[in-house]
């Protein structure tokens, strides 16, 4: 049994995992699938990068002590993808001793065979890449970011990056499987080695937060040297050295073109420092972008994960990140184009050919799977023969769109197949009985097929069709790479569920989706006390319960949020948005504009002239492309959260700020 060893990036924990995180695991996750599928041994790892400066920043404003910041959203990762259900083998957080253990290991082994040493840096620092920057034409910008550089002056230790050129050009040029893939990556990465590597500063004294040198605690270890080192010590690098020898060399590490440099050069060189076999490949994806900008928790762009899984379901979340992604590319993520992937090829593609082919056999065989013989349709045959191949060919170099496509050609043939053979017709004619069961047989067998090469992409649905024709085993136990067709046997009773995909109306998903992104939100991470009040595009829920006694805030907190009283000048439906109304409400200061979730309780043209609270210092947000500058607040009440707009009895002038 060969095995398979692959990662995911471990994602720093300053904020919340948002949908380009849930991407790169989500490819991992139908990786790992498919290659259990193949009957390797497969060890999947994830986890979380939990030092350094960012991260040390990152606690302080939220007032936390770093491990307990750290600790809370490292199991907001984990739970993620629990709730996900992806299904990686080992988590491994950097602040765990097993972590740090192997950090110590690997460096003293590159300290002693002579790549470390001592010296002084002065120049620019990127605090949000972690990165030293000494690139004369970088005019104080990061080239990674962008963002303003801060001047640092440190005495540091020092890794001899410079020794490595030679040996790092070697292994991006070795015949046979390219170290780095896509191909556009690796020339970048050549060009970067071939522009000269300057050593590289491994150890600051300017944080505290990380993970002690060795002998010398004035310094922490440099994060990504940390960071990296996780894909060993997930594996039992310095503490399981017989679950390391089994799995060590990581077979395949997953991650976005962004931090390719840390993977591609840095990470192979710290290897042949220690003399530890380097990882067999490195292969970066490309972006999520929306509306034009790098999906980025910095750029407070993001979409998040759960609530297209709660509105659509965990399968048609992963059908779409796969399916519209081509994979290396970037891609553009909107709800339109994600509502348009359901509808069209799992309510109306797979969901509808599941459904009718099993509804005619219990229609005309009692659920009982006709025979075929005496002939089998041979073209559907082949032609399922051909995708089938063509569909592994794509997952083996992951190009999941066009595995994809290969296996939705088979549905497309399927549901011709069955237009032009007409089985409802054949049913009419106690004749035809044979036909009939051909049919009705060569469907069911597509179907058949198709549930096992979407397997991986659809864990979840394909196995249900799996069970609805009868098969009692574990989808993900059987081989993808030894489909046969005629496979199904005659005779085989199903059992028709449930529908799998239901077609939904777009608007009314957009809308949901919509409020739960703002209910989880407002949740808050790190959390915010919440005031008992209504989202601006619905009522959180989550508002009506009293904080807990360990999230109480001082008053310095609550003065940060800035209300005041306004008044409502105009209020109009948000179009295609049933709860949304866009109100101009003036605050004494201005008019301004805010979109509240309010409409199936409110009336617009009765809010006119009612004093109403605002919360008036929100960073603007679009609620279905209309921008909002505020919040207007509202008790939550009841188990469906109605929203009861605040107001007052006396009467209160516009612009007064409530204390
Ligand atoms: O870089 N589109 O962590 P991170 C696609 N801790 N993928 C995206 C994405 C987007 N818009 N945004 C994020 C770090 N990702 C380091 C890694 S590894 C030793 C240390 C995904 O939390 C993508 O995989 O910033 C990217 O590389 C990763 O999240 C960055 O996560």
């Amino acid at each position: 049994m060969a095995k398979f060893y692959l990662t995911t990036p471990i994602y720093y924990v300053n904020a919340r995992p948002h949908i380009g995180h849930t991407y790169t695991t989500v490819v991992g996750d139908a990786i790992a699938r498919y290659k259990r599928m193949l009957g390797d041994e497969v060890v999947f790892l994830t986890g979380t990068d939990e030092h350094g400066q960012k991260i040390e920043r990152s606690a302080k404003a939220a007032r936390m002590e770093p491990q307990k910041f750290v600790d809370r959203i490292a199991n907001e990762y984990r739970s993620l993808w629990d709730s996900l259900d992806l299904r990686y083998d080992r988590f491994i957080r950097t602040t765990e001793w097993r972590h740090e253990r192997a950090v110590h290991n690997l460096l003293c082994k590159a300290r002693d065979a002579g790549y470390i040493y001592k010296g002084t840096y002065e120049g620019l620092y990127c605090v949000s890449d972690e990165l030293y920057v000494d690139d004369p034409t970088a005019e104080g910008k990061c080239p990674l970011c962008g963002r303003e550089l801060e001047k640092i002056s440190e005495e540091n230790y020092y890794f001899k990056l410079s020794a490595f050129a030679d040996r790092l050009l070697e292994l991006y040029n070795r015949p046979g499987l390219p170290f780095v893939q896509p191909e556009s990556r690796r020339n970048e990465v050549i060009s970067f080695v071939k522009g000269g590597l300057r050593d590289l500063s491994v150890s600051r004294t300017s944080i505290k937060w990380g993970i002690p040198w060795p002998d010398d605690d004035k310094h922490v270890v440099y994060v990504w040297y940390d960071a990296l080192t996780s894909y060993m010590s997930g594996v039992g690098y310095g503490d399981d050295e017989l679950q390391f020898e089994k799995m060590w060399p990581a077979d395949l590490h997953l991650i976005g073109k962004e931090i390719l440099r840390f993977h591609a050069v840095y990470w192979p060189a710290f290897l042949m420092a220690a003399d530890e076999p380097l990882p067999k490949r490195v292969v970066a994806h490309g972006w999520w972008t929306f509306e034009g900008e790098k999906m980025s928790k910095s750029r407070g762009n993001i979409r998040l994960a759960q609530p297209i899984a709660n509105v659509l379901g965990v399968d048609a979340l992963r059908y779409f990140l796969l399916r519209e992604m081509v994979f290396g590319q970037d891609g553009s993520f909107s709800y339109e184009a994600l509502l348009t992937r359901y509808n069209s090829d799992l309510a109306n593609g797979l969901g509808n050919f599941a459904s009718r082919t099993l509804a005619m056999i219990e229609q005309y065989f009692g659920s009982v799977v006709p025979t075929a013989a005496p002939a089998t349709d041979s073209s559907l045959a082949a032609l399922s023969a051909d995708r089938q191949a063509a569909a592994l060919r794509h997952y083996e170099k992951f190009e999941f769109s066009s595995a994809l496509q290969s296996i939705w050609d088979l549905i497309a043939a399927g549901d011709a197949y069955l237009t032009r053979e007409k089985p409802w017709t054949l049913a009419a004619d106690p004749a035809r009985r044979v036909d009939l069961g051909i049919v009705l047989y060569n469907a069911a067998e597509l179907l058949r097929i198709v549930s096992m090469l979407a397997h991986p992409v659809l864990p979840h649905s394909t196995q249900k069709i799996w069970a609805q024709l009868g098969q009692k085993t574990l989808l993900a136990g059987e081989r993808i790479d030894q489909i046969q067709w005629g496979g199904l046997k005659p005779g085989t009773q199903i059992e028709k569920g449930e529908a799998l995909f239901p077609r939904i109306q777009k608007e009314d998903a957009i809308e949901r989706m919509d409020q739960m992104e703002e209910e989880i939100r407002s949740e808050g991470a790190p959390k915010p006390a919440a005031p008992a009040a209504a989202s601006s595009a619905a009522p959180a829920a989550a508002a009506a319960t009293a904080p807990a006694a360990d999230n109480r805030i001082g008053i310095e907190d609550f003065a940060k949020v800035e209300m005041r009283v306004g008044e409502v000048k105009s209020a109009e439906r948000v179009p295609n948005a049933d709860k949304l109304l866009m109100i101009m409400v003036d605050i004494g200061s201005e008019v301004r504009q805010v979109v509240s979730g309010i409409a199936q309780f409110y009336e617009p043209e009765k809010l006119v002239g009612r004093k109403v609270v605002v919360v008036v210092n929100l960073a603007p947000r679009k609620l279905r492309g209309v921008e909002s500058n505020g919040m207007i607040v509202a008790a939550s009440v009841g188990p469906e959260g109605k929203p009861v707009l605040a107001g007052f009895l006396e009467d209160v002038p516009v612009g007064t700020r409530l204390k």
